[in-house]
């Protein structure tokens, strides 16, 4: 029987960065499902759609207990009527019988087939959907023209689609810090992304490289690419120069959400080496945290296929390195604070950064800089946590950014 006064209520404020979101999700059950609503609505170009459905999964994601009655859902902010229709569902049946139906949808199977590959937007893979491919197999006798970034993620689809371990993620900063250090020795090396929100997994490696003395950083990017070039640790890279001072729309303006930082999306080549081979899965939970997400298995939930070109070089089938994707950004230590709070994500947490600042701020945020458009001034900060302040939010911990 159900008791009134057990009945457990919960509060949350509206936007996700004000609230505190760690890697323990007693929902995943609805999480998981809505996030899949939200890659369909991606995949179909409704991003609207997608932006809701992850709003509403960020805050079933900081709730203390698992939601058991549609009667905790009541006050709780970003849950729409097709959301809360998900979680009755599910409450009642276990599964979301639009959850399940997506995940047979033949054009939502290709279609994460296809963006799955390094360099294929959701465009190129609808349009190669709608002339009939389907999967890699369907693509590689097809040959269309791939760009190089494509082709890179065609050859090394198996890897890129293996979560990276932290292990790893330690292994390739070790690299990076080498390769910086030696071209720069006073350089910093940070590592961002989901692996400083304490995640034990991810699709990628995240890095932020500044300079104590401003100026310092410049030209620093292609000197860490030749370094790391020479000695074979990159299967792919590409260089995007800063273009944040040139840019007509000016600081605090951009004219979008991407920045203007020099940048370096890569493929590294990471040796196997005895220390990581030894490493079995288990021992990553060992520092009292648990993992999110099962190590031993793809991480966008895709079958490994068999790559048939890649096993030729290995008859063993035991290749000895595995294909890594890297990203590395240069800031400039005038606005590291913002560069490492923007790259440090999540991404909705970000998102929603921007949008308290813009809406209930009066300000701008971008990864370089906090625009105040009542004074007109630009705000400095020196640390995240000033940031915070300048925006009036409580600090939150980057392990508390998981929205
Ligand atoms: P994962 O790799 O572990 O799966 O997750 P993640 O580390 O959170 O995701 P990510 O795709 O690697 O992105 C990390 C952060 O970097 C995220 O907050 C978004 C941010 N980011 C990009 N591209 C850009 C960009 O062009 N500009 C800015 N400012 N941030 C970006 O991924
Ligand atoms: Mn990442
Ligand atoms: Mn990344």
């Amino acid at each position: 029987e159900t008791n009134e006064a057990e009945k457990v209520v919960f509060s949350v404020p509206s936007y996700a960065c004000q609230r505190r979101i760690s890697l323990d999700n007693h929902n995943t059950i609805f999480t998981d499902a809505l996030s899949l609503l939200a890659e369909k609505a991606e995949l179909s170009n409704e991003d609207g759609r997608g932006v809701a459905f992850r709003r509403a999964a960020a805050v079933l994601k900081s709730l203390p207990r698992t939601v058991t009655d549609m009667e905790q859902l009541k006050g709780l902010p970003c849950l729409g009527d097709h959301s809360q229709r998900v979680i009755k569902d599910i409450l009642e049946n276990g599964v979301s019988s639009e959850v399940k139906l997506t995940t047979q949808n033949e054009r939502f199977k290709a279609l994460k087939v296809l963006t799955g590959i390094f360099g294929v937007g959701t465009k190129t893979a609808d349009r190669w959907f709608r002339e009939g491919i389907r999967n890699l197999t369907q693509l590689r006798n097809s040959a269309p023209s791939l760009n190089r970034a494509q082709q890179a993620g065609l050859e090394h689809y198996d890897d890129l689609n293996q979560a990276v371990t932290k292990d790893e993620a330690d292994a390739i900063g070790e690299i990076v810090e080498k390769a910086v250090l030696a071209v720069s020795p006073r350089s910093e090396v940070t590592l961002t992304g989901g692996f400083r929100r304490g995640k034990l997994t991810g699709h990628d490696v995240d890095f932020l490289i500044t300079h104590p003395e401003e100026g310092k950083e410049v030209g620093l990017m292609p000197k860490v690419v030749s370094w790391l070039e020479s000695r074979g640790y990159l299967l792919y890279q590409k260089t995007t120069r800063n273009s944040y001072l040139e840019s007509e729309d000016g600081p605090g303006r951009p004219s979008s959400n991407m920045d203007r930082f020099e940048r370096c999306f890569s493929i590294f080549r990471l040796e196997k080496t005895e220390r990581l081979n030894a490493k079995k899965p288990e021992a990553l939970a060992e520092n009292g945290a648990q993992p999110q997400e099962d190590v031993t298995c793809s991480i966008s939930g895709h079958m490994q296929l068999q790559d048939k070109d890649s096993q030729d070089e290995q008859p063993t089938g035991d290749k000895l390195w595995r294909a890594v994707r890297v990203d590395l950004v240069v800031s400039p230590i005038s606005q590291f604070a913002f560069a490492l709070l923007g790259w440090t994500g999540s991404k909705l947490f970000e998102r929603e950064l921007r949008r308290w600042a813009g809406h209930e701020k009066a300000m701008s945020l971008s990864s370089h800089a906090l625009y105040d458009n009542n004074q007109n001034i630009y705000l400095r900060a020196a640390s995240e946590e000033e940031i915070f302040a300048h925006l009036g939010l409580e600090y939150i911990h980057p392990f508390e950014r998981n929205a």
